[in-house]
């Protein structure tokens, strides 16, 4: 049995989706952010980052979402999260799984917590700059489907792919959200219609974003 401590929307969605994916029993433990419960000393002794997800594995807690996703992907092989060893695409499904964690995660951590670096918010020009790289990793995404799509590793659904989508979705607010990309739109079509992402959209109780009409 797992255990996610979450908070809806946040970068927990995903293994949410991806246990769902798994079938594997778990419970969800709500991380209060209003009550900024991320940053009490219970929640510190499970993740001293202070941040969602925690995923309790075995009676203990594992943090950061990509490690998560190559966990997941790992003790549930019949889920076919991941091609398994050995398979021509698993270098390109372990590329894609750091690359979006490692650029995008990155880029949104910064975009959304100016805090982190001391700030109470950006100048424009720092704004505009971290937009433009975020832009600039969609863009970069999108070229990658058009030569390689419908999905990051072609016809074969991943955990990329519901990563992505994560992803996709936190730009929703944005000056271009990530939707106006056909490629990476279609691509959110096909995540979006799995049972696993619907269902956590509704016990996050997440219903303001959907892929833009394709
Ligand atoms: N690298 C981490 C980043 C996690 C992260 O930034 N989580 C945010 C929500 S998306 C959080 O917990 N924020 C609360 C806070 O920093 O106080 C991961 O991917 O797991």
């Amino acid at each position: 049995m797992y255990a996610l401590y979450y908070s809806p929307g946040t970068a927990s969605m995903v293994i949410h989706a991806l246990l769902r994916e798994t079938g594997a029993p778990f419970t969800l433990q709500p991380v209060d952010f209003e009550r900024k419960a991320q940053h009490g000393a219970d929640y510190l002794r499970l993740n001293p980052a202070g941040m969602v997800p925690t995923l309790i594995v075995d009676g203990a807690p594992v943090q950061e979402s990509a490690a998560l996703i190559l966990l997941l992907a790992e003790r549930h092989p019949e889920a076919q999260l991941a091609p398994p060893p050995g398979d021509p695409s698993r270098a390109d499904w372990l590329k894609w799984t750091v690359h979006l964690s490692s650029h995008l995660g990155a880029l949104y951590r910064t975009w959304f917590y100016p805090g982190d670096l001391g700030l109470d918010d950006y100048p424009d020009a720092m704004r505009d700059a971290l937009r433009a790289r975020i832009e600039a990793v969609f863009e970069y995404i999108e070229q990658h489907l058009a030569a390689h799509g419908p999905y990051l590793l072609g016809e074969r659904f991943s955990s990329a792919d519901l990563q992505l989508t994560m992803y996709m979705r936190w730009s929703r607010k944005m000056p271009r959200p990530a939707t106006t990309w056909p490629r990476l739109n279609a691509l959110a079509h096909r995540v979006t219609a799995r049972a696993s992402w619907t269902a956590m959209c509704e016990a996050e109780g997440l219903a303001d974003w959907a892929p833009a009409p394709l």
